[in-house]
């Protein structure tokens, strides 16, 4: 495996379900593939915050025996240009095809945190910045969240729905909740792009002007009306995200979308998962999220459980 910048990387890598049994094998011997990963350099870059992906990769690279080196973006290093041919005459300093060909000649992987800008969806959409990573740096690229996708955490919402389900094909319900910043469609794209891929029943529900790009949902069951959608649910995955269709906008802060008590009271006693960092009491109630329906922590915990799975099939295919 040569990226892993969505699900399909691991679809057409080692296919999802050797990867989930992966899962299940490093969670009950993490040290052994301690080997595979002697002598080689993980590089971690991040151009925005991050609490657990930074340390759940760094974990998950240690447990395979490798080498770490992570960079804050602006804040450590040199601003990156993007765009090709422009005359660099303003703010940026460096242009990222040297950035990511040095870094991929200090670093055996590289993992890249670039999030949305949110105001040019094209550009965002594109993948640019990802996309010019992984071409330039001449090593394997993980993604740690880009502008459209979160792949490490939707594999850890996986493996964590894997072993709390206690029925062959749950009922899976992702739930806008508000939030007063504007954050990225990534993680909601990409939950709903794996699921699509799970032996699970996927709805979404969302306030009508927040329906998510229809190239991340196809298949799925969209519902403006939550309440429907909680009806019989086993896991119910909140998560803000501002507007595709309104690009970057936030149309709404409606509370009545919050998780409360009396919302999972709608669901079949499912469980409650969100990816964290999470705003309480406007997405999820005190009482939701410190009670036992929830499953954030197991989910948190994962994120290590899936970076050691992504490595050690890239460290594998490495010469
Ligand atoms: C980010 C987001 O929504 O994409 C990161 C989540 C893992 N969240 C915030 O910025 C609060
Ligand atoms: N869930 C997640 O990716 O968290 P961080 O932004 O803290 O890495």
């Amino acid at each position: 495996m040569n990226r892993f910048t969505s699900v399909h990387d691991l679809i057409n890598g080692p296919g999802l379900t050797q990867a989930l049994q992966d899962a299940r094998n490093v969670v009950a011997h993490p040290w052994n593939h301690e080997a595979l990963g002697k002598h080689r350099t993980l590089g971690l870059l991040f151009m925005n915050p991050s609490l657990r992906t930074r340390m759940s990769t760094q974990k998950a690279a240690n447990l395979l025996g490798m080498d770490t080196i992570v960079l804050n973006a602006g804040a450590d290093s040199w601003t990156l240009e993007t765009q090709d041919g422009v005359v660099m005459d303003g703010g940026t300093t460096e242009h990222i095809k040297e950035a990511a060909a040095v870094m991929g000649r200090y670093c055996d992987i590289l993992g890249i945190r670039t999030f949305a800008g949110l105001t040019d969806r094209e550009k965002d959409y594109n993948e640019t910045i990802l996309e010019s990573f992984v071409r330039y740096a001449g090593v394997p690229v993980v993604s740690l969240e880009s502008a459209t996708r979160h792949p490490l955490q939707s594999f850890a919402d996986l493996i964590t729905i894997e072993e709390h389900k206690a029925t062959a094909r749950p009922k899976v319900v992702l739930t806008w909740a508000p939030h007063p910043k504007p954050l990225p469609q990534a993680v909601a794209n990409s939950f709903a792009e794996w699921m699509l891929q799970a032996e699970v029943d996927l709805v979404i529900a969302n306030p009508e002007g927040y329906d998510l790009s229809s190239d991340f949902v196809k298949g799925a069951t969209v519902t403006h009306d939550q309440d429907a959608a909680l009806d019989g649910a086993h896991f119910v995955y909140a998560k803000n995200w501002s507007s595709y269709e309104q690009y970057g906008q936030i149309l709404s802060k409606d509370r009545a979308w919050t998780v409360t008590e009396d919302k999972m009271a709608l669901t079949n006693n499912a469980k409650f998962m969100h990816c964290l960092p999470v705003r309480r009491n406007m997405i999820v109630s005190d009482g939701v999220l410190d009670g036992p329906a929830s499953i954030v922590l197991d989910e948190a915990a994962h994120r290590v459980t899936a970076a050691q799975v992504v490595l050690m099939h890239m460290l594998k295919g490495l010469a």
